[in-house]
C-alpha cells in the first residue's frame, strides 16, 4: 500500500520507457539510481517484451527481485512541458550501492514537485519581491534588476566588503560543479568577496584544515577498502543512518569478512548495534568516551603504538617529514606540524591519563590500539580504515583532534594502501570548483558575528537556512530579522515610488543599519522570511548535475524533468545576477567594474560546466561522463583511453603527499596537545547545566527537513524533533513519552519531544539537529576554534516540561530503534 497516497496499484514500466542515469542527490555516498519516464497514456505489460525488466511479470518474483518498485519511487512530473510517469529506482549495477536504496533516496520520486499528484507544492515557482507588505510573485528580469541595483549601489558607495554571501560549497542537492562554479565565478572572480561563509559553518574555511596541512586530503580511499580491511575505526559518525549504503554495501561485507569494528562515540548508535549483529559482539568495541575528549584517546593510542613498535618504519622514513618542526604553531596553525619524534613530545599520553579524561576503561584503550596496529601473528601489518565525521569535525578543538587522528594513520602507514585510508565519511557529495579563495584569508571572518555586529549591507544567501542550522541561532535570528525589517519598512514606506525611489529608500535603510537580503532556494525557507528578493532554484535532475562522492566517484546525474514553474539552475541564476550587475554598473558609469561581469553567456548548465570544471579538467565532458554511466570515474581523472575516462582508485598510493603544497611531498604529523575545552564558554556552560545536549542526525530526515516538513510519511513518525533521553531522567523531570519539553541555557531556548531511550546515559540527551519545529542551534553558544570552526556538538542546558504529549506524539511508537535483523 502506498503511504497515504490512495494507490492500490502502480503501472508497469514499459519496455521503451526512457532511461536516465541518476546519482542520489542527498548524501555523500551518491548511490546510483535509474529514472524511467514514459507518457501518461501508456504502461507496460506482463510479457517479457512489454516491460523494462524483460521478465515475465505474470509469474511470482523472487524475494530480492529487481523487477519491482515501491510507491515512493513513483510520481507524475513534467518533461518538456508534458506530464509523464516517473519511476526512480536503485541501480543494481552501480558499484556504490548495488541496487540498495535508503529511506531518503528511495523517496526521490515522491519528493519531486507534481501538479498532478500534489507532492511538494511548497516548491517555489517564481521569483518574489517584497512589495506592498507581501512577497509579490514577479518575473526574473524584475527581481534580478532589483538585486543588481541594490548590490551595485552598496558595493560602489562602500566596498565589496559590504556584500555578505552565504553559499553552499558541496555537490548533490544544491551544489555540484556547475553551481559552485556559477557562484564562485560571480563572487571570487567578478568580485573578490571576503565576507562569505559556507552553508554549514560561519566562515569560509575548511572543515578539516589540519589533515590538509599535514598533506593528507580527506577523501583518499576507495569504498571497497572497507571490504579488504582488518579493522574499521569509526569516530564520531553514525554511518548506518548517515552514510547508509556505504555502511550496508561496503562496511557490512567487511564485517562479514571478519573485520573488527571500533566506534568512538559517547552515545550508543544504531551503527554500533547493527555492527554487533553482523560482526558478533566480541568483534565490536564501543569506546563510549566523555564528550569532547577524543584527542586524549587518540594520543594515548598513538603512544601505545609507538611504544610497542607497531609503527610502520619504512613508511615513516620514506613518506613523512624527518627533521623536527616543519610548521610552527601560529595564528593560522593551531598546532605545530613536523616529524613523529617532534610531535611525540607534545602528544605523549599514558593509557591511564586518557582513561581518566575519557571515562573509559584502560584495557579498552589498549584493545583499540591492538585492533588498529598490533601486527598479525605472522608479523604482517594490520590494515585499518579510519573514518570520521561530525562528532569530531563539529567537536572540541577541531584542528588538533583531527590532527591527532591522522597521526595514527600516518604512524601505521595506513594511507594510500588497500584496506587503509583516513577519511571523512562526508555529508553532502562534493562538487567544488571555484576560482581561488586566497583573498578570503586565514583565519577567515566570522560572518555570523559580522552580521550581528551590524556590519554588511547586503546578504546573498544560496541554499542554506541559518535559522535552523547555524550556531548561536537565537541571537543570529533576532538581529537578522531586526535588520531585515528595517529594509522592509523602508520599502513599504516607499510604496508607489519609482524603481529609483525604492532603491534609494532601501539604500537609506541599509545606511541606517538595515540589511537587504536575497535568498536563493527551492522553497520559502525560514531565513527566507527575512528576504526582500526570493529567487527560485531548481534541483538536480531538473537540471544536469555533476558531483563526486566520498570515494571521489564523479558522475553526471541527468535531467529527466523540467524545473518547477519558472525556477532555474543556481548557476544560471548566478549568471543572471552577473549580467544584471554588468548592465546596472554600466548605467551607473562604472565601465571598468562592469567589464568584470562579462563572460556569463551560458544558456545551459553544461555551458557553466565547460566554462569552469572542464577548463581545469579538459578530459572531462558531459558526453564522456554520460558514457561512464552510474559507475562514473574516480577523481582525479588522469586521462581518456579507449573511450573511457581513466581515474584514480586511491590517493597517495605512491607514498607521496601533496595536499599541503610542500615541494618535499612528505606528510607531517600534528603536535596535538590536549588542552581541555578549547572553544570559549564551553567549560563554563558544562559546569552550569545538568544535561549535555548532543545533536545528531537520523535516517529518516534529510538535513533541515526542507522536503520532509511537507511529507506526512516523515512528520507522522516524528511530529516534533526527538530528544532521546534516559527513562530515569524523564521520571525525574516528570516527562512521559511524547511530552513536549524545552531546553534552556544562556544562548536561548529550543523545544522538542521526549523520546525515551534506554541506552542513553544519564544526563545526556540527543536531539535531532536542524528541525523546523525546534532548532537545536538556538542553544549552541558562539564559541569557535582559532580558524572559526564551530563546535555544535557540545552544548549544555537544562530541560523542563512544556506540555503533555500531543495527539500526534501520543500516536507514535517509542519502541527501541535497535532492531534485531
Ligand atoms: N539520514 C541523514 N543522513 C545524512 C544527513 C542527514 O541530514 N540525514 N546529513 C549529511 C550531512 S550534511 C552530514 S555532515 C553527515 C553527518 O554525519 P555524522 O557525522 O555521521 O552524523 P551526526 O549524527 O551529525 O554525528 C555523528 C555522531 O557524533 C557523535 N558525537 C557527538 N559528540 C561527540 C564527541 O565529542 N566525540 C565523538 N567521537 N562523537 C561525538 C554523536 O553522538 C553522533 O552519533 O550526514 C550526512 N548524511
Ligand atoms: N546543531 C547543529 N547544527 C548543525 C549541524 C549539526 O550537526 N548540529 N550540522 C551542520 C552541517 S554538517 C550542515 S551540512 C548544515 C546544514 O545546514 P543548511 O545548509 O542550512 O541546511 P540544508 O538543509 O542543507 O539547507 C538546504 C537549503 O537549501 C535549499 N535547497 C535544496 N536544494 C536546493 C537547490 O538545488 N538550490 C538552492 N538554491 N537551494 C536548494 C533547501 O530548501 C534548504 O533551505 O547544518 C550545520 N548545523
Ligand atoms: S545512502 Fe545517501 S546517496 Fe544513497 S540513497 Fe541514501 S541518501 Fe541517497
Ligand atoms: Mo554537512
Amino acid at each position: 500500500m502506498a503511504y497515504k497516497r490512495q494507490i492500490d496499484r502502480l503501472p508497469i514500466i514499459p519496455a521503451d520507457a526512457k532511461e536516465h542515469n541518476v546519482t542520489c542527490h542527498y548524501c555523500i555516498v551518491g548511490c546510483g539510481y535509474k529514472a524511467y519516464t514514459w507518457p501518461m497514456n501508456r504502461q507496460g505489460g506482463t510479457a517479457p517484451g512489454e516491460n523494462k525488466f524483460g521478465v515475465d511479470l505474470s509469474e511470482q518474483q523472487y524475494q530480492d527481485t529487481e523487477s519491482w518498485y515501491a510507491p515512493s519511487m513513483y510520481n507524475i512530473v513534467k518533461q518538456d512541458g508534458k506530464d509523464v510517469q516517473l519511476v526512480v529506482k536503485p541501480d543494481v549495477n552501480c558499484v556504490v550501492n548495488s541496487g540498495l536504496g535508503s529511506i531518503r533516496g528511495a523517496r526521490m520520486a515522491e519528493n519531486r514537485p507534481s501538479t498532478v499528484t500534489g507532492t511538494q507544492q511548497q516548491r517555489l515557482s517564481d521569483p518574489k519581491v517584497w512589495r506592498n507588505g507581501v512577497w509579490q510573485p514577479t518575473t526574473w528580469d524584475d527581481a534580478l534588476d532589483l538585486v543588481a541595483r541594490v548590490t551595485a549601489r552598496v558595493v560602489t558607495e562602500g566596498s565589496e566588503d559590504d556584500l555578505v554571501v552565504s553559499m553552499f560549497d558541496h555537490g548533490g542537492s544544491a551544489g555540484g560543479y556547475e553551481n559552485t562554479w556559477g557562484t564562485g565565478k560571480l563572487y571570487f572572480e567578478s568580485m573578490k568577496i571576503k565576507n562569505c561563509r559556507i552553508h554549514n559553518r560561519p566562515a569560509y574555511n575548511s572543515e578539516v584544515h589540519s589533515t590538509r596541512d599535514m598533506g593528507v586530503g580527506e577523501l583518499n580511499y576507495a569504498y571497497k577498502d572497507y571490504e579488504l580491511t582488518d579493522t574499521i575505526f569509526m569516530v564520531g559518525a553514525n554511518s548506518m543512518e548517515t552514510q547508509t549504503n556505504l555502511y550496508l554495501n561496503h562496511m557490512v561485507p567487511g564485517l562479514q569478512n571478519g573485520a573488527r569494528f571500533i566506534a568512538v562515540d559517547p552515545r550508543r548508535t544504531l551503527t554500533i548495534s547493527s555492527a554487533e549483529q553482523f560482526a558478533g559482539k566480541e568483534n565490536v568495541l564501543h569506546l563510549a568516551i566523555n564528550e569532547g575528549t577524543d584527542m586524549a584517546l587518540f594520543n594515548a593510542i598513538l603512544t601505545h603504538i609507538v611504544d610497542n613498535g607497531w609503527t610502520d618504519g619504512d613508511f615513516i622514513a620514506n613518506s613523512t617529514f624527518q627533521s623536527g618542526e616543519a610548521v610552527a604553531q601560529d595564528e593560522a596553525h593551531p598546532a605545530g606540524l613536523g616529524s613523529l619524534e617532534y610531535v611525540m613530545e607534545t602528544c605523549r599520553t599514558s593509557i591511564e591519563e586518557a582513561a581518566a579524561i575519557c571515562g573509559v576503561a584502560a584495557e579498552d584503550i589498549v584493545k583499540a590500539a591492538e585492533w588498529i596496529a598490533k601486527p598479525h601473528d605472522d608479523g604482517s601489518r594490520r590494515k585499518c580504515v579510519t573514518a570520521y565525521e561530525k562528532g569530531i569535525i563539529w567537536g572540541n578543538d577541531n584542528y588538533r583532534t583531527i590532527g591527532a587522528l591522522v597521526n595514527i594513520a600516518l604512524a601505521t602507514g595506513n594511507i594510500g594502501r588497500e584496506g587503509g585510508g583516513i577519511c571523512r565519511l562526508g555529508g553532502h557529495q562534493e562538487g567544488y570548483y571555484r576560482p581561488s579563495d586566497a583573498h578570503v584569508g586565514r583565519p577567515a571572518e566570522y560572518i555570523d558575528q559580522f552580521l550581528i555586529r551590524g556590519l554588511g549591507g547586503v546578504h546573498h544567501i544560496w541554499a542554506c537556512d541559518h535559522y535552523k542550522t547555524t550556531l548561536n541561532a537565537s541571537e543570529f535570528k533576532r538581529v537578522h530579522k531586526r535588520r531585515s525589517d528595517m529594509v522592509k519598512d523602508a520599502i513599504d514606506a516607499a510604496a508607489g515610488g519609482t524603481r529609483e525611489q525604492v532603491v534609494d529608500a532601501i539604500v537609506g535603510a541599509i545606511n541606517a543599519g538595515g540589511l537587504f537580503v536575497v535568498d536563493v532556494d527551492i522553497i520559502h525557507s525560514q531565513i527566507g522570511q527575512n528576504a526582500h528578493v526570493i529567487l527560485p532554484a531548481c534541483e538536480a535532475n531538473e537540471m544536469n548535475l555533476t558531483s563526486m562522492n566520498g570515494e571521489r566517484r564523479m558522475r553526471l546525474s541527468e535531467r529527466y524533468m523540467d524545473p518547477f514553474g519558472n525556477s532555474r539552475p543556481d548557476c544560471l541564476i548566478a549568471a543572471g545576477v552577473a549580467q544584471n550587475m554588468e548592465r546596472v554598473l554600466r548605467d551607473m558609469g562604472h565601465d571598468a567594474y562592469a567589464d568584470q561581469f562579462k563572460g556569463y553567456e551560458w544558456q545551459t548548465e553544461e555551458d557553466a560546466f565547460m566554462d569552469g570544471y572542464n577548463k581545469g579538467n579538459p578530459d572531462v565532458t558531459y558526453d564522456r561522463l554520460r558514457a561512464m554511466g552510474n559507475n562514473g570515474v574516480q577523481e582525479p581523472v588522469v586521462g581518456y583511453e579507449n573511450g573511457q575516462l581513466v581515474g584514480t582508485e586511491r590517493l597517495y598510493s605512491d607514498g607521496t603527499f601533496d595536499r599541503h603544497g610542500r615541494d618535499d611531498r612528505k606528510a607531517l604529523f600534528c603536535a596535538a596537545g590536549w588542552r581541555g575545552w578549547q572553544a570559549p564558554g564551553k567549560a563554563r556552560e558544562k559546569a552550569a547545566h545538568k544535561f549535555w545536549i548532543n545533536n545528531v542526525r537520523a535516517n529518516i530526515f534529510w538535513q533541515n527537513q526542507f522536503l520532509d516538513q511537507e511529507n506526512d510519511f516523515v512528520q507522522d513518525r516524528f511530529p516534533h524533533p526527538f530528544v532521546e533521553m534516559n527513562p530515569d531522567d524523564m521520571v525525574d523531570l516528570g516527562l512521559n513519552p511524547g511530552d513536549l519539553l524545552e531546553i534552556v541555557n544562556d544562548n536561548g531556548v529550543t523545544q522538542g519531544m521526549a523520546y525515551p531511550t534506554a541506552t542513553a546515559k544519564r544526563g545526556q540527551v540527543a536531539m535531532v539537529f536542524g528541525s523546523p519545529a525546534g532548532s537545536q542551534g538556538n542553544v549552541v553558544n558562539p564559541g569557535v576554534n582559532e580558524l572559526v570552526l564551530p563546535d555544535y556538538k557540545h552544548c549544555w542546558g537544562d530541560i523542563r516540561k512544556i506540555a503533555d504529549a500531543t495527539p500526534e506524539t501520543r500516536a507514535i511508537s517509542f519502541k527501541s530503534k535497535e532492531v534485531a535483523l
